[in-house]
């Protein structure tokens, strides 16, 4: 049987049955997103051609200023694939994953984002096909995309429930399949989180390989634009900032932010974060440093089965 057995106090005692074991609670030290990473890595050298990213030099490996955390970062580039990159953060009391592959921008396709934050008993966790374009007002880029796909949320949902009210600027980011989920630690979420994972790689990989470039030139600007709005928004408000300013300092953390996590936000376009988002202007002509001015929203997971937006209907 799997039941791994861990010198910990935590599971020791319930690890008799395989069950039990799977629901108990495993010391973060013990899980590695790592395996998702190689996942995709493999997936992705079964469908194309991967070459390493210039990023990759200078992006590397780092050690946090106290020692004790280890910073880990993979940079590729594909046929129509302008980066897939990954950061892993790993100590024993922290694992942590960002790892998203951006299409190039001749391409429509959504973008893809996984994120999870594991620290103590819980995990922080977004999964998503990021869409390119509005999915709440145009429906033809929703069924384009996420109609084929609406089965992979509906099955997610029920075994990642919705995490509750977010940031409500960042709903515009996120899909109809998006797996916004807050759960603890224990072997079966790290499970079905993989498979999660698995599923929607496999899921964009797809995309990508159906996609058709754009060549109308106007349709090309909109699809470029929207990635750079997109790179401008996470570079600017993504909630890993706080944590990575701690572990390496304030420049370090900006660079990789700038140049590694969301590369392109300096070259895609000459728009800067406040031409998109005007209410984080401040009178001083600075960015507002809330990370929300709407505030947080959608208790309830506000897109039903069909990937109709419905809100925050379901209020309680
Ligand atoms: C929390 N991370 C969150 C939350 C979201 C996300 C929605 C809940 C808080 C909120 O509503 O803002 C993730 N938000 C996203 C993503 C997008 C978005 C993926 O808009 C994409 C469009 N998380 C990381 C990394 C770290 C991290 C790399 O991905 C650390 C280095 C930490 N995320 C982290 C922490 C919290 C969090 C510590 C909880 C504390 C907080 O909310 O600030």
């Amino acid at each position: 049987s799997f039941c791994l057995s861990f010198n910990s106090p935590l599971v020791s005692s319930s690890c008799s049955s395989k069950n039990k074991c799977r629901t108990a609670f495993i010391p973060v030290s013990a899980i590695s997103y790592r395996k998702f990473v190689q996942f995709a890595l493999d997936e992705t050298k079964l469908h194309t051609h991967l070459f390493p990213s210039p990023l990759q030099e200078k992006y590397n490996s780092m050690i946090s200023m106290d020692k004790k955390v280890k910073l880990e970062m993979l940079s590729f580039q594909a046929p129509k694939i302008r980066l897939l990159r990954s950061l892993n953060i790993e100590s024993e009391t922290m694992q942590v994953l960002d790892f998203a592959a951006f299409p190039e921008t001749e391409f429509d396709v959504p973008i893809f984002c996984a994120n999870i934050f594991t620290a103590a008993s819980s995990s922080i966790v977004v999964l998503d096909l990021n869409p390119l374009h509005d999915v709440i007002n145009q429906r033809d880029y929703r069924e384009k995309y996420y109609k084929s796909l609406m089965h992979l949320g509906t099955k997610y949902a029920e075994l990642l429930p919705w995490g509750g009210k977010l940031t409500s600027e960042s709903l515009k980011f996120f899909s109809p399949i998006v797996i916004w989920t807050k759960s603890s630690s224990t072997e079966s979420t790290y499970d079905v989180l993989f498979s999660a994972f698995v599923d929607y790689y496999k899921a964009w990989l797809e995309l990508v390989h159906n996609a058709a470039e754009e060549t109308i030139p106007s349709r090309l600007m909109v699809n470029r634009e929207a990635q750079h709005r997109y790179l401008s928004w996470r570079a600017e408000k993504d909630p890993g900032h706080g944590l990575l300013k701690k572990l390496i300092g304030e420049t370090l953390a900006k660079d990789l932010v700038r140049n590694f996590l969301f590369n392109g936000v300096d070259e895609l376009g000459s728009k800067r974060f406040l031409d998109y988002f005007p209410e984080y202007y401040c009178e001083d002509g600075t960015v507002n440093t809330k990370r929300s001015m709407a505030g947080k929203s959608y208790e309830h997971r506000p897109w039903d089965k069909r990937g109709e937006f419905i809100g925050d209907l379901t209020k309680s």
